[in-house]
Parts: C-alpha cells; sequence; structure tokens
C-alpha cells in the first residue's frame, strides 16, 4: 500500500469515528423548550415571541394551549430545517395517548391540552415564522420567529 493510500484510509477512519462517533443525537441530552398558546385583550399569542435553536441539539417542544379554543402550530419554513423524531399527547395525569413518528410539519393543540413536539435542527435558519394557521389566527396575533445557529 502506498504511503498517500495509508494516509487516506486513517484520514477516512478518522472522519468515520467524528461523525458517528457520539451515537444518536436525537435522544441525548434532549432541552425541554416550552410554548404557550393563548389568547388575551391583545388578540391572540405564542409565547415567548421569538425561540432560538442549535443544529446538532435534540429538543423538545412542550406546546402548551392554555386557550378554550383549539390552535395549530405549523412550523413552514423551520419544517424543511429539522429532523423531526415524534410528537407526543399525554392525558391529564401524564398517560401517554399517542406517540407519532415521521415527517410532520402541523399540529393541532385542543384546549386546555399540552402536545409535546421532538426534534433535532439540522440546518441554520434565519428568523422565520411559525404560526397557527386556523383562519385568522396568525392575523390575530399567533406567530413567532425561529432562528436556527
Ligand atoms: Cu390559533
Amino acid at each position: 500500500m502506498k504511503l498517500t493510500t495509508l494516509a487516506i484510509a486513517a484520514f477516512a477512519a478518522t472522519l468515520a469515528t467524528s461523525a458517528y462517533g457520539a451515537g444518536d443525537l436525537s435522544r441525548a441530552n434532549v432541552i425541554t423548550v416550552n410554548m404557550e398558546m393563548g389568547s388575551n385583550d391583545d388578540g391572540m399569542y405564542l409565547s415567548p415571541k421569538a425561540f432560538e435553536f442549535e443544529t446538532g441539539q435534540a429538543y423538545k417542544l412542550v406546546m402548551t394551549n392554555v386557550d378554550e379554543i383549539k390552535h395549530e402550530l405549523a412550523l413552514n419554513e423551520m419544517f424543511e430545517k429539522i429532523f423531526v423524531r415524534k410528537v407526543e399527547a399525554a392525558d391529564k395525569d401524564g398517560n401517554l395517548v399517542a406517540e407519532v413518528k415521521g415527517a410532520i410539519h402541523e399540529v393541532e393543540v385542543g384546549p386546555g391540552q399540552t402536545v409535546e413536539w421532538f426534534f433535532v435542527p439540522v440546518q441554520t435558519l434565519e428568523s422565520a415564522e411559525i404560526t397557527c394557521e386556523i383562519p385568522g389566527h396568525r392575523e390575530a396575533g399567533m406567530w413567532a420567529t425561529v432562528t436556527i445557529k
């Protein structure tokens, strides 16, 4: 084997180690981020108004609808920039009701309910909008910005 071939083989082995050595990134050190969906005297809201995520970091977005009507969260452009692991819904006692796996881009949350969205950002994103797409809700203020660094 030539020296250059050896060097390439060693380099490839290093790459393989660094790329795959960290294990399953979608499950390790999941950061919980809370979002409230609701309405008040000023209209409707997603709170906080701005979210910031980092590529390669696993997140659990806990969406709590404190309202008396249903709301939804549409990821829009953000959907193209993340790996969605699953969406989970539990009952009032915390018992799992549903775990939905796959590439989900929009979730409705019933009044008084909480749904959890598990994902890992894989690409950067410059201040895009996530919204409630129920007619009139975005216009009433149900949107927030997302930046992925
Ligand atoms: Cu809404």
